[in-house]
């Protein structure tokens, strides 16, 4: 899915998007002065009259609240920040392109390495790592090289540095390092450098930071141009071919200026005179036509060479000499296209190990795994939304479609009802949305295919989860009969609601491998035809009936808890009524007097308040109803509507009916018949609250 807003109005956004091409975000402006300088409007598009006074009362009076164009102005601004990168802050990115030169599909199904002269846009950011977004361009450090290919199977991201090793070996140290290599924690100092004390106590602690230090104390930390640098993916990763094959590479790329540095007293000094030195230099030699270009390389090896080395492989702090497996040159990247806005690209640029495209693929190395989950949860703090992808620079030039939906800055509208999978909407008509593609889709790397070895990674469900049908079984069939007949009806009545006959079908193909009863009947309850039944992954089994799963089996009959409704009137015997209170009471439940009128009503004995009034106390709210009447109120009741459901639900419901004599009048317009449930009023704490379910076939139509 890859819809854009419409630009609507005075001001329109603009997105163009092309697979391949160029993704870019300008503001359009619509009704330009004749002199082709575009209105200046507030966000939602009305045009300013005055841009630098702020509305008063009077010339010399107070701001006024009322100023809505200073307030969005002043809120937009007091919001422009967005966190600096925890690390890398400071950095320069620009556009370009990068070029196949030497196609490897025999390594590689990557489509951007399949044929000479296939290219594909990229974006790419260098850095430093240790200062602010604010610091300077020239101390001794580590620079980030970081590469968004956006290639037509989607974005990968090379984020490697200008040194092939790392400080660490596992991920799970690099808050650790971080932490030691920043400005220390009380003092808020040094900024942007490595030589202070908590950083060179890690060192002295760490010995595998060793190998990096050296190249970082060695002139590599301090380069005299962004342009002069190497990168390097640091990590062993893989290339995949089209077979399924696997063999390792690591990346690297060559400056064609070739390497050069500064020497430490120019780099310090580089610092005070212009602070701005590689980002000036590298932005200059763009906008002049002087584009920077590097050279991909690969090191490809496989498992068998890795084993015979002295080192792992999958420890970052270990590179793989060139003079044992040679840097080949595959394609040339050249930076051609400087950004137009720092913010809107370089700052908002989500790099992610993560973003990987079918062909090329991870390795164990624990520095990288841990990687593979930092970056992409980073950028939600950075960018503040999930929906950083929809940023310009993020997003992929190939489309995207997924139903991953909605979140802050949703900025997509994606049409239809589906937006879930499994569905079948398409068989309706109904756009259905993307599917999986298990050819062509990203598939990790199956090491030690051939071995069945158990730490291979897959995506599949164990055989010992395909039984999806015994455990339905049982549970239904565990459930008492009235229980089974609510299950049939509620299926039913959700069913019904559905509008397409093939789900109901489906539903009911499914549930043949459940119980065939219910399928029947819930087939009869729809009037529909009975369906084939649904094909099983594994046929069902009969399991034990299980009494734990039926709610009636073990339902207690208690009066704790539960709330009784006691109907009285003018005239009604307060001793009884009291007795009823304190009984229900006295076991934990709650006695609730409902009346036709509220206030005090005369009663035998005194005069009575109810808690509530008949009308809008109907008995749904009750575990079980008693009624006290004298036989004239009863016979005026008999016609009151409300009174007359009172009991006529409280008898569908299946509660305890407990009444007395003069109440008769009022169940037989309510045509309650007499049951286990329907008692004198004497009976009532024999009885108690339990429902009487053999009661509901008199009741109820059952699915
Ligand atoms: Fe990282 C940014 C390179 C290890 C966590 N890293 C970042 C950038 C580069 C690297 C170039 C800046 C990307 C940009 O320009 O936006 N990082 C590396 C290399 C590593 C490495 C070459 C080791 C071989 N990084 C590493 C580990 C972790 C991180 C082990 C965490 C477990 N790195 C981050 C991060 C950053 C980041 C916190 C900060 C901003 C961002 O990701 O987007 O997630």
């Amino acid at each position: 899915m890859h819809d854009h807003p419409p630009g609507a109005g005075h001001v329109k956004t603009k997105d163009t998007v092309a697979p391949g091409g160029e993704l870019h975000q300008t503001i359009a402006h619509d009704g330009d002065h004749s002199d082709g300088v575009a209105h200046l409007t507030d966000n939602f598009g009305h045009r300013l009259s005055d841009n630098e006074n702020s509305l008063k009362a009077g010339k010399r009076g107070p701001t006024l609240l009322e100023d809505f164009i200073l307030r969005e102005k002043i809120f937009h601004f007091d919001h422009e920040r967005i966190p600096e990168r925890i690390v890398h802050a400071r950095g320069s990115g620009a556009h370009g392109v990068f070029e196949c030169t030497k196609a490897i599909p025999e390594l590689t199904k990557a489509s951007i390495f399949q044929k000479v002269g296939t290219t594909c846009p990229v974006f790419t950011r260098i850095s430093t790592v240790a200062g602010g977004a604010g610091s300077v361009d020239t101390p001794r450090d580590v620079r980030g090289f970081a590469v968004k290919f956006y290639t037509d199977s989607g974005n990968w991201d090379l984020v490697g540095n200008n040194i092939p090793v790392f400080f660490i070996q596992d991920a799970i140290k690099f808050p650790d390092l971080v932490h030691s290599v920043k400005m220390e924690a009380d003092r808020g100092y040094p900024q942007a450098a490595s030589a202070h004390d908590t950083f060179w106590d890690f060192v002295s602690l760490m010995p595998e930071s060793l190998h990096t230090v050296m190249w970082a104390m060695s002139d590599r930390g301090i380069p005299r141009s962004l342009r002069m640098i190497e990168g390097f993916g640091v990590h062993t990763f893989r290339l995949v071919n089209e077979k399924g094959e696997g063999k390792f590479v690591k990346f690297h790329w060559k400056p064609v200026l070739g390497i050069e540095s500064t020497t430490w007293d120019e780099a310090v000094k580089i610092a005070g005179a212009n602070p701005d030195f590689h980002r000036q230099d590298l932005f200059e030699s763009i906008s002049q036509g002087d584009f920077p270009a590097w050279d991909l390389g690969v090191q490809v090896f496989d498992e068998a060479w890795a084993a015979k080395q002295p080192y792992d492989v999958l420890d970052a702090t270990k590179l793989i000499p060139e003079e044992d497996i040679p840097v080949e040159i595959i394609g040339r990247m050249t930076l051609n296209r400087n950004v137009d806005n720092f913010f809107a690209e370089t700052e908002q640029a989500a790099f992610m190990p993560t973003n990987i495209i079918p062909g090329i693929d991870f390795s164990n190395d624990p520095l990288l795994q841990g990687r593979l989950f930092s970056y992409l949860d980073t950028q939600k703090s950075r960018l503040g939304t999930t929906n950083f992808h929809q940023i310009p620079i993020n997003a992929p030039k190939c489309p995207f479609s997924n139903f991953q939906r909605d979140g802050m800055m949703q900025t997509l509208v994606p049409v239809g009802r589906a937006n879930y999978e499994p569905n079948s909407l398409a068989e309706a008509g109904e756009t259905g949305g993307p599917r999986a593609c298990p050819e062509t889709g990203f598939r990790t790397f199956e090491e030690n295919a051939e071995d069945n070895d158990p730490t291979r990674k897959v995506r599949v469900r164990p055989e010992t989860f395909a039984d999806h049908y015994s455990q339905p079984r049982m549970y239904y069939r565990s459930l008492t009969e009235s229980e089974q007949a609510h299950t049939a009806s509620a299926i039913v009545f959700e069913l019904s609601k559905v509008q397409l006959p093939h789900v109901r079908e489906r539903v009911v193909a499914q549930l043949r491998n459940v119980d065939e009863s219910l399928a029947k009947r819930i087939a009869t309850g729809l009037a529909i035809e009975l369906p084939e039944k649904a094909k099983a992954a594994k046929p069902p089994v009969d399991l034990k009936i299980s009494d734990a799963l039926s709610i009636q089996k073990q339902a207690k009959n208690t009066l704790k808890g539960r709330q009784v409704g006691i109907l009285f009137a003018e005239g009604s015997d307060l001793a009884e009524i009291r007795k009823f209170k304190d009984l229900i009471a006295g076991k934990g439940g709650t006695a609730v007097l409902v009346a036709p009128r509220v206030g005090g009503i005369p009663v035998k004995g005194g005069t009575l308040q109810a808690d509530g009034l008949l009308a809008g106390s109907p008995s749904v709210l009750f575990d079980a109803i008693i009624s006290i009447l004298m036989p004239d109120q009863a016979s005026k009741l008999a016609h009151d509507s409300a009174a007359v459901q009172w009991f006529m639900d409280a008898y569908a419901h299946c509660k305890t009916i407990a009444h007395c004599k003069g109440t008769q009048v009022i169940l037989d317009r309510a045509g309650v018949e007499k049951d286990d449930g329907v008692v004198p009023l004497d009976a009532f704490e024999k009885v108690g609250v339990k429902r009487h379910w053999a009661r509901e076939p008199k009741v109820r139509d059952l699915a």
